[in-house]
């Protein structure tokens, strides 16, 4: 694997110097400061390169810039709303910009409206670490109590319900105001921050979107970027959704492995491929991540390695992310899965037979407490995440292992 590590960019409280003495290889960062549906320059592109480029005292990093995550596909382009084609193309000429810059995978994902979404941002562990959780009834709590969208109470169960209206009598207006900031106020790498009246006028532009047009404007965008990033050697890598289940009425259309299985279809060439997120996708109980390794090895373009624990067995439900070796996902056997895949791509004599994996996410630990850094990316609880990552690598894949 190609240890990689997200960056996003000099705001962030997590700097240069402290990634390269974690031990990471490389850099996975995008254009924040861009407005989703824009191109992107390559002025802008070799500004983000230099930044890359230099220590805090100018002393050469000796890293780059080798992942883009996410270059945003516009919500015009979901919904083929006023623009969509303008945005394809400029997706496209951002695509080839960042190829003649040297950078050749590019991830995205396809979730309308909201990128991903937790409720909590800082829930405490009984060890004093703090994590992100998802928790669905307070999340339910928000569909219909905050937010109000009509419609909203009749897609959860009725305990869910019954409970999340509870809850929210029993909240006081700062954890209401917390809730509402969580889940819509933009995490980290979303491509937009919204107000809770711009989510109403997104959910009302998906009204006629259902699962099936979104699943052919998905298509219809892949049709077109796809034989392009094939002709120019980009390789392609759609996230899945996180969580991957239905929120607030909208289409979901990248949260299972038959998901995975229609879109690699859809374009059936290697440069359309995938993000395997085990954090994201380890949300449902019907996600067998190493088997889903073994089956789209040879599409993965890029590994997001994390680790969810489940309240329950529901395929929606709630759950915060554990440790990277810690959660449900047997971690062990899907680095396994990635090294069969490595080694197959080694022997085909693929030039991308180190595929990059980023540890994703992490539990804010020791001096993480109190450093500001970016919801989910802190320094340390990232570096422990890559050091045991690290160690079930160099582990199976010693000579004199079993
Ligand atoms: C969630 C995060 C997201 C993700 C983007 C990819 O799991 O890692 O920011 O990177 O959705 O497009």
């Amino acid at each position: 694997m190609r240890h990689v590590w997200r960056w996003f960019g000099p705001k962030d409280r997590v700097s240069i110097d402290d990634m390269m003495q974690a031990g990471v290889q490389g850099v996975v960062t995008a254009l924040h400061h861009l407005p989703s549906g824009a191109v992107w320059t390559p002025e802008e592109i070799a500004r983000r390169q230099q930044q890359v480029a230099v220590m805090k005292d100018g002393a050469p990093s000796g890293l780059k810039w080798e992942v883009v995550e996410s270059l945003p596909v516009s919500e015009a382009i979901k919904t083929q709303g006023d623009d969509w084609r303008t945005h394809i193309g400029n997706w496209i000429t951002s695509m080839q910009n960042l190829k003649a810059a040297g950078i050749e995978v590019i991830c995205y994902n396809f979730m309308p409206v909201l990128d991903w979404t937790r409720t909590d941002l800082a829930w405490r562990r009984p060890n004093g670490a703090t994590c992100m959780r998802f928790d669905f009834t307070d999340f339910a709590a928000f569909d219909i109590h905050i937010l109000k969208r009509a419609g909203a109470a009749e897609d959860f169960p009725e305990d869910v319900r019954d409970e999340a209206a509870r809850r929210f009598a029993g909240m006081d207006e700062a954890r209401r105001e917390q809730l509402a900031g969580n889940v819509v106020f933009g995490l980290p790498g979303a491509a937009e921050n919204f107000s809770l009246q711009d989510v109403r006028d997104l959910l009302e532009s998906y009204a006629p979107v259902t699962d099936e047009v979104l699943r052919r404007n998905f298509h219809d965008f892949l049709e077109q970027v796809a034989p392009v990033a094939q002709e120019i050697g980009v390789r392609l890598c759609c996230h899945p959704d996180d969580p991957p289940f239905g929120l607030l009425g909208l289409p979901r259309v990248m949260s299972t492995e038959a998901d995975y299985a229609e879109r690699l279809a859809a374009v059936d060439l290697p440069a359309n491929g995938i993000t395997l997120c085990s954090g994201s996708l380890g949300a449902r109980p019907d996600n067998d991540l190493p088997g889903m390794m073994e089956r789209f090895g040879a599409r993965v373009h890029f590994l997001h390695l994390r680790n969810v624990r489940r309240d329950g067995d529901a395929i929606r439900g709630s759950f915060f992310e554990d440790e990277h070796l810690g959660g449900q996902t047997d971690m062990v056997a899907l680095v396994a899965s990635v090294l069969r895949e490595e080694e197959r791509r080694r022997k085909a004599g693929r030039a991308d037979a180190a595929i990059p994996m980023r540890p994703d996410h992490g539990q804010d630990i020791l001096d993480d407490i109190g450093r500001g850094g970016q919801p989910g990316y802190p320094a340390i609880g990232r570096l422990k995440g890559l050091a045991e990552l690290r160690g079930v690598e160099a582990a199976l894949s010693h000579r004199g292992s079993a």
